[in-house]
């Protein structure tokens, strides 16, 4: 494999660790724990893996050998920056504990498991990708891990290789499913234990126990750096608004962080279009003042971010949406009807007329590139995809209708030419950031610990990150702590809470409290892009959403 100058001297970093991971290892039992909410529920389907106690690992303790043990590990879902680094961490934390221990990857997510698809990673494999972005060490994939069929396969597989735990390295949903697999492997009696690490750049999976998933931080930076590139370039030109949809399917926190990282004129927040019930012509009309209000003071030009999740928190969006995705959800007669038609005009059609009156007033209403993209295949959990739905675009569209209607009107000169953009695959596998290696490697070492220690439905984490990296603390959190009961698919589940942006916390606030100087105003930061070498205020910054929650700015 040919590399890059920068490659070969970024393989050579070695990872900050919390102190209390560097020597002997001791680990200290918390306190029990219940589960954030319905707890009897969450208690009665998890009666093994419920309850269990918060550990933490401290310095200290005698090292003790101990036994041989083969672990394997499974990247699930999206990629995010830092996962080989989980993987480099796990790898070595075996290795501290027995040279002998051995790692195996499934390969392409979870459905490795299933088929028993896998791979052997030495050392030479591992040293590889240290510090690398991306997953492609073992890949990854969407399969979900639900059926007792796959479990068995799983048990097979395990007990061939002798592998006596399994670490899911994924998002909420992964990580719900991984404490249901340690449940099932615990009322087996299996002896197999098994770990989760969380994993998402769209920061989704946090709570009091979590503080971030890692890849927000990298891919945050990334997105960061190009938005303030395009600002630049606007504000040299002064000739285009650009409006930039950001990745994050359901969640803000990518758009608000880079909101925060570069304070352009106009970032919208999902979970406040929700909250104040907005419909999309509001928020245009919005988006339409903001570009007047600029206009008026010579300002032809701006940058707004797009939420990629903004389309289903529009109320009237995402009534639409769950219609379509029950007419349209595989297996539907509706949806074979749908598809045997052959073109777009016949499928527009028959949309419309099987919505109810109001949502297919809304389909219409919608520019027809548009309307098409929301009725496109689903993904396997049955929802939109809404990476392919061009928000951005539909944006666009709408301020330049409203605008040519002012301007009709004799209301209006504004002068609004825009371009858009779509940020997500580009920051997904960067590079990890000295945060992200630092952080992923120390999850990977934590589980290596909580295997040692035969414990199952924890997930690793790493607290108080945003103190230099000598002082994090390494725990491990009982997953089914973090759990409630949802509605999914018509049915009531356990899962872990999805954390949205929340209104009421520190990062909303200080965005909301500087947004109307930076809408007026061109207030623009260039943050450039991430750097592993120099000031430590520069290379090991966390996110400004972590600083903001932990009171440090
Ligand atoms: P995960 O939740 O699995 O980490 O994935 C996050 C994400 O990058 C979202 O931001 C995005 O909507 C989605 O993956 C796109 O996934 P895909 O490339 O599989 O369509």
């Amino acid at each position: 494999m040919t590399k890059s100058a920068l490659q070969k001297e970024r393989a050579k970093y070695s990872p900050k660790m919390p102190k209390a991971l560097q020597g002997n290892v001791k680990i200290v039992i918390g306190k029990n724990t219940e589960s954030v909410a319905d707890q009897e529920e969450i208690k009665r389907i998890f009666p093994n893996t419920y309850g269990m106690p918060l550990v933490t690992f401290e310095e200290g303790g005698v090292p003790e050998p101990t036994p041989v043990m083969n672990v394997g590990v499974i990247l699930s879902g999206g990629q995010a920056p830092g996962g080989h680094n989980v993987i480099s961490g796990l790898f070595d934390g075996l290795q501290k504990l027995n040279k002998e221990n051995k790692l195996y990857g499934f390969l392409g997510g979870p459905s490795g498991l299933v088929s028993h698809k896998y791979l052997e990673l030495t050392a030479e494999i591992v040293d590889e990708y240290r510090n690398t972005g991306g997953f492609d060490i073992i890949g990854s994939g969407r399969t979900k891990l639900e059926e007792e069929e796959q479990y068995d396969k799983g048990l097979e597989i395990c007990k061939a290789l002798n592998i006596k735990a399994i670490v899911v390295i994924g998002g909420d949903d992964s990580n719900t499913n991984a404490c249901v697999l340690a449940e099932y492997y615990l009322q087996k009696n299996s002896g197999i234990q098994v770990i989760g690490c969380p994993k998402t750049i769209d920061g989704d999976l946090k709570n009091e126990m979590i503080e971030t998933s890692f890849g927000f931080d990298t891919a945050c930076k990334v997105y960061s750096e190009l938005i303030g590139n395009i600002m630049r370039d606007a504000n040299s030109a002064k000739k285009y608004w650009h409006f930039i949809k950001l990745m994050g399917r359901s969640a803000s926190h990518i758009g608000l962080e880079c909101a925060l990282q570069t304070q352009p004129n106009v970032c919208l927040i999902s979970e406040e279009v929700a909250a104040k019930e907005q419909t999309l012509q509001q928020i245009v009309d919005d988006l339409v003042a903001v570009i007047s209000n600029r206009a008026a003071h010579k300002e032809n030009f701006g940058v707004a971010l797009i939420p990629e999740g903004l389309i289903e928190f529009i109320p009237e969006m995402k009534a639409l949406i769950a219609e379509l995705n029950d007419l349209l959800a595989e297996g539907h007669a509706t949806a074979d009807a749908f598809n045997a038609l052959v073109t777009d005009d016949e499928k527009r059609e028959y949309v419309i007329n099987h919505l109810a009156n109001e949502t297919s007033k809304v389909f219409k209403s919608l520019p027809k590139g548009i309307a098409k993209q929301l009725t496109l295949d689903r993904d396997p959990h049955g929802n939109v995809q809404v990476s392919r739905i061009e928000t951005e675009r539909l944006l666009i569209e709408m301020v330049e209708k409203r605008l040519s209607v002012l301007k009709k009107q004799g209301e209006t000169r504004v002068k609004f030419s825009a371009l858009s953009h779509f940020f997500g695959y580009e920051g997904r596998c960067a590079a990890p950031s000295n945060f992200d290696a630092d952080y992923c490697y120390s999850l990977g070492q934590t589980a290596s610990l909580l295997i040692a220690d035969g414990k199952s439905g924890y997930m690793a984490s790493i607290q108080h990150t945003t103190a230099p990296s000598e002082e994090w603390i390494a725990t491990g959190v009982p997953i089914t702590m973090m759990m409630n009961m949802e509605r999914r698919h018509g049915h009531m589940k356990p899962v872990i809470q999805k954390a949205l942006v929340r209104l009421d916390d520190a990062p909303f606030k200080a965005f909301a409290a500087n947004r109307a100087a930076w809408a007026i105003h061109t207030s623009y930061v260039y943050p450039g892009p991430i750097q592993y070498w120099g000031p430590s205020t520069v290379c090991d910054a966390a996110t400004k959403t972590l600083q903001l929650e932990q009171g440090k700015i």
